[in-house]
């Protein structure tokens, strides 16, 4: 079926475009390392593009094709691909638009890892970056330098829940010729499209939302048009950042439900954040959908919904985080997010302890921060979980 004029949801059953010789409703798992050819004349129409056929895996494979054609779709972009994992993403981006002699500018509050590796490795190659708070434009405008080449987003940011307008951001930095990437992890295509807002380049850890199951590592990148796609396929397939067919399928699988898994997680988040906003041992609580959450207008400007991450300060700081962490049950204490489970975990010593304090604290992850990805369980439960361990505090 061609989806190319589809609603969302019917892309997400149907798009993909990969039919199979036998008619199966699901395209295969074609788990095969490399491909036969006819005979030498076709090996080498292949090889030379005059000729449309798989070669071998790492450089195009039916089953992985299915998962980005959709992707691209979903996007709204003019292609994808998928990687091993989402900081494969993050690096395919980096190797592909940065180089010796060039800047980046990126928000502080960013995953971990996003910044780590452009700050501890990158320099290496002559890659310079700087880290501000993109959620005000003013400080994107003042970072930018003659060689700043990308822009690199993350909104809403892992884990302070900030939000980069996009529309603005992709204004400034495309007067200063630099190209936009946005990270929209804890998004989705399905509640935020950053393409629609001018973006050039948007990257997903499908880890997370995309694949939904906490069954797989993987990442993708969606962009704007061929030019940029031709630079991420060549550093995809040439660095080896690939995604294994049987990654590929279950990913494509996980994301058919991806709709229905995000509105549920979504409703359930909303009742979460109200509990604990009023709850009287939470400190401070930041959650899009609250009207108290600093850029809640841009959010219900820029987003479909308020998405189902947030995170929160327990009165007594890290102790009392650590009371609610170790006495939750239904919620898994583990790391990652946008899974059909609960989970809670503490960036400060866990998925943002490799970056120094001084740049956590001016980032806003303090030792107190908590962050709840909400799950699809029954609310109650989860709430009532919650409220016991607050309860020990
Ligand atoms: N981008 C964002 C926004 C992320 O949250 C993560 C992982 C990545 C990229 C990297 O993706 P991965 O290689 O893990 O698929 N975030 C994690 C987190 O917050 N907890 O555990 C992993």
């Amino acid at each position: 079926m061609d989806t190319k004029k589809a609603g969302f949801n019917s892309k997400l059953i149907h798009a993909g475009g990969i039919e199979d010789a036998l008619g199966s409703a699901v395209t295969p798992i074609y788990q095969t390392s490399t491909f036969r050819f006819k005979d030498a004349d076709h090996g080498a129409r292949c090889f030379s593009g005059e000729e449309k056929g798989y070669i071998y895996t790492r450089l195009g494979n039916p089953t992985i094709e299915d998962l980005e054609n959709t992707l691209a779709e979903l996007e709204n972009g003019y292609g994808a691909v998928v990687t091993a994992s989402g900081m494969a993403a993050v690096n395919t981006v980096y190797l592909a638009f940065l180089g010796a002699g060039s800047h980046m500018v990126s928000h502080n509050s960013v995953y971990g890892p996003s910044r780590g590796v452009m700050e501890k490795l990158y320099p290496n190659f002559g890659v310079e970056s700087t880290y501000v708070d993109c959620t005000d434009p003013a400080n994107i405008e003042k970072a930018i330098r003659s060689n700043s080449k990308l822009l690199y987003l993350e909104t809403p940011a892992n884990p302070t829940m900030g939000i980069t307008d996009i529309a603005k951001a992709v204004e400034i930095a495309h007067q200063h010729g630099m190209l936009v990437c946005v990270d929209n992890t804890f998004c989705s295509p399905y509640i935020q499209k950053p393409l629609d807002l001018g973006a050039d380049i948007v990257l997903h850890s499908m880890t997370k939302f995309i694949n939904g199951h906490a069954d797989i590592v993987g990442g993708c990148v969606v962009t704007r048009n061929k030019e940029l796609y031709d630079k991420v396929a060549y550093v995809m397939k040439n660095v080896g950042f690939n995604m294994d067919p049987h990654q590929a399928w279950l990913t494509r699988r996980g994301l058919k439900t991806l709709s229905i898994r995000i509105e549920r997680a979504q409703e359930n988040a909303r009742k979460v954040a109200a509990f604990l906003e009023k709850h009287p041992k939470i400190e401070w609580i930041l959650y899009p959908g609250l009207e108290s959450h600093p850029q809640y207008e841009l959010a219900k400007k820029q987003m479909a919904g308020p998405g189902s991450m947030m995170s929160f300060g327990v009165k007594g700081g890290l102790k009392a985080g650590k009371t609610v962490m170790d006495n939750v049950h239904l919620a898994l204490l583990a790391v990652s997010l946008g899974g059909i489970e609960t989970l809670i975990q503490h960036p400060a010593s866990m998925t943002h302890s490799k970056l120094s304090k001084e740049e956590r604290e001016e980032a806003g992850i303090t030792d107190g921060l908590v962050r709840l990805s909400v799950g699809i369980e029954d609310v109650e439960d989860i709430i009532a979980d919650l409220d016991h361990a607050l309860s020990l505090v």
